[in-house]
């Protein structure tokens, strides 16, 4: 007999987010109220009902968005380590749910619960980054050319920032966003995937929560629901000065256009295609762990996962046989089972996509090495399960050059040296995360030359995926060129402003220009 939710704890947990089954939807703060079509929430673990929320309507929207403005006028002028300590106890409350969130993010996305507490564990991160950032918000102090004169900078908040984000990271990627933009001054509106929005829904209440607790306005706070005609309100509102969108290039293209139309700010996180390069230097045992956490982490769903193995030809067949045999220990299956390594994939459209690729990658002159297929019986009803699957490909081949959000790893042979291998890893349109393993200097720092990788993050004896919230992350070309998270990605949700005081009774101009009166 296969194990039920209650038997891992799933009602449980959604009490203690407190999700209720249906009708939660839109909300400003802990209001919550909405009227359009119902969305279903099915779980990919085993295809039961988790909950239902109503779309987001223009008339909903109208509303969030009047709330939200007015809760800026407030939020805009607590200062900023003020802001932080919100954001301290939002991370504190985080860490009070985090077996809770990380279970609902397994069963609803279908990552393994691991990695769901991986998930909450990277919004905890970003609150206590943004805590520390609360107080250091800094501009620069320029020496100005004229005298008796001071010029510096600040930042001042944006306004309301909205934030899309994608079924993969159903809560991090959000939590990086509104953490920011929060102790910078701005409020959020949020619209997760209509896959996971029970998550949504999770996250929101544990964030009004905090505000309430504060007395603090409600529309600091917001949830939007629905497809992309609801992102599509956020995208053409001139009140929404930046979009933050994470998800496929394809909805990063429309985002784009919509945005700069109208000359507003977007932050895009989109496609990977990551490779990890495998030069004959490497430790084959660490590339092992790189590559297949990497390549089935997260059900190879993750922007970052590791999509290409690019091998040089004297250890390929070494390394191949490696991965294949790590493969052969994978298990799928439950997700919120700890035994387990790989759960679903989202939906059976996600599936039919694999498939597809499978088949592509066949027809194009590949050769399957780890085959795939989808699994039935008892534990797989939700017909989400498939297995993690290898292909000896081209990097020219079309599906390669594709970003597939599925397990499937292709393997691809170099030969020459580490720019040998750079021309193919660079060789394809996105460029989000890349990898060498290397024990070898020259190679590890050609890598990480000017010549090397053009990803907007390269990696050293580590995998593609599984970045720290510190640095900042996105990537280049495809990806969007957006960065998220952490270093100064923060400047994103501000304004610059440059000012210049004179402290005499002249008023010289700049540039030595002379204008007498
Ligand atoms: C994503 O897939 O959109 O680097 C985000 C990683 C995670 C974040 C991935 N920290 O794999």
């Amino acid at each position: 007999m296969s194990k039920t939710t209650t038997d891992f704890g799933i009602d449980s947990a959604l009490k203690t987010l407190g999700v209720s089954a249906t009708n939660l939807g839109t909300s400003t703060g802990s209001k919550f109220f909405a009227s359009g079509e119902e969305i279903a929430s099915y779980s990919p673990v085993d295809g039961k009902l988790i909950g239902k929320v109503k779309a987001t309507t223009q008339e909903d929207y109208a509303k969030v968005m009047e709330t939200a403005t007015a809760a800026f006028q407030e939020w805009r002028t607590k200062p900023a380590p003020l802001r932080g300590e919100i954001v301290r106890q939002f991370g504190d409350k985080l860490r009070e749910k985090k077996e809770a969130l990380g279970k609902l993010v397994s069963y609803e996305m279908g990552k393994s619960y691991q990695e769901g507490l991986g998930e909450v564990q990277e919004m905890i991160d970003i609150c206590d980054f943004a805590v520390g950032l609360s107080r250091q918000l800094h501009g620069l102090t320029m020496h100005s050319e004229r005298p008796g004169h001071r010029m510096y900078e600040q930042y001042h908040p944006l306004g309301v920032v909205g934030i899309i984000s994608a079924f993969n990271f159903p809560v991090a990627v959000w939590a990086w966003n509104t953490a920011l933009a929060w102790i910078c001054g701005d409020v959020c509106i949020w619209k997760p995937s209509e896959k996971t929005p029970m998550c949504g829904i999770a996250c929101q209440n544990i964030a009004a929560e905090v505000f309430a607790a504060n007395g603090l306005p409600e529309g600091i706070c917001n949830l939007i629901n629905g497809d992309h005609t609801v992102g599509e309100m956020m995208t053409k509102d001139t009140r929404v000065p930046l979009i933050s969108a994470t998800g496929s290039t394809r909805m990063g293209k429309i985002v784009a256009k919509e945005v700069a139309g109208r000359l507003g700010k977007s932050l895009l996180e989109l496609g990977g295609n990551n490779a990890i390069i495998v030069t004959p230097d490497a430790d084959i045992k660490m590339t092992v762990i790189g590559a297949v956490f990497g390549a089935v982490g997260t059900a190879g769903q993750r922007c970052t996962s590791t999509r290409r193995l690019i091998i040089h030809e004297s250890i390929y067949d070494t390394v191949k046989d490696a991965v294949v045999k790590a493969y052969g220990q994978l298990r799928i299956g439950n997700p919120l089972d700890e035994n387990n390594h790989v759960g679903p994939i989202i939906d059976t459209d996600a599936v039919k996509m694999y498939e597809a690729a499978l088949a592509k990658v066949v027809k194009e002159g590949g050769t399957i090495v780890v085959e795939g297929g989808v699994l039935s019986g008892e534990g797989y009803e939700s017909g989400c399960y498939v297995k993690p699957a290898i292909a000896e490909a081209n990097n020219t081949f079309e599906i390669v050059q594709h970003e597939t959000f599925a397990p499937i790893l292709y393997l691809l042979k170099y030969s020459g040296d580490i720019h040998d291998a750079l021309k193919l890893q660079n060789g394809v349109a996105q460029g989000l995360s890349s990898a060498v393993m290397t024990n070898n200097l020259r190679e590890a720092e050609a890598f990480l030359s000017v010549q090397g990788s053009d990803c907007g993050i390269a990696n050293v004896n580590i995998g593609t995926s599984g970045a720290e919230i510190g640095g900042a992350f996105g990537g280049e070309k495809e990806t969007g060129g957006g960065r998220e998270s952490g270093s100064d990605a923060w400047k994103v949700y501000m304004r610059r402003q440059t000012n210049t005081i004179n402290y005499t009774t002249e008023l010289p101009l700049a540039q030595g220009i002379k204008f007498d009166l």
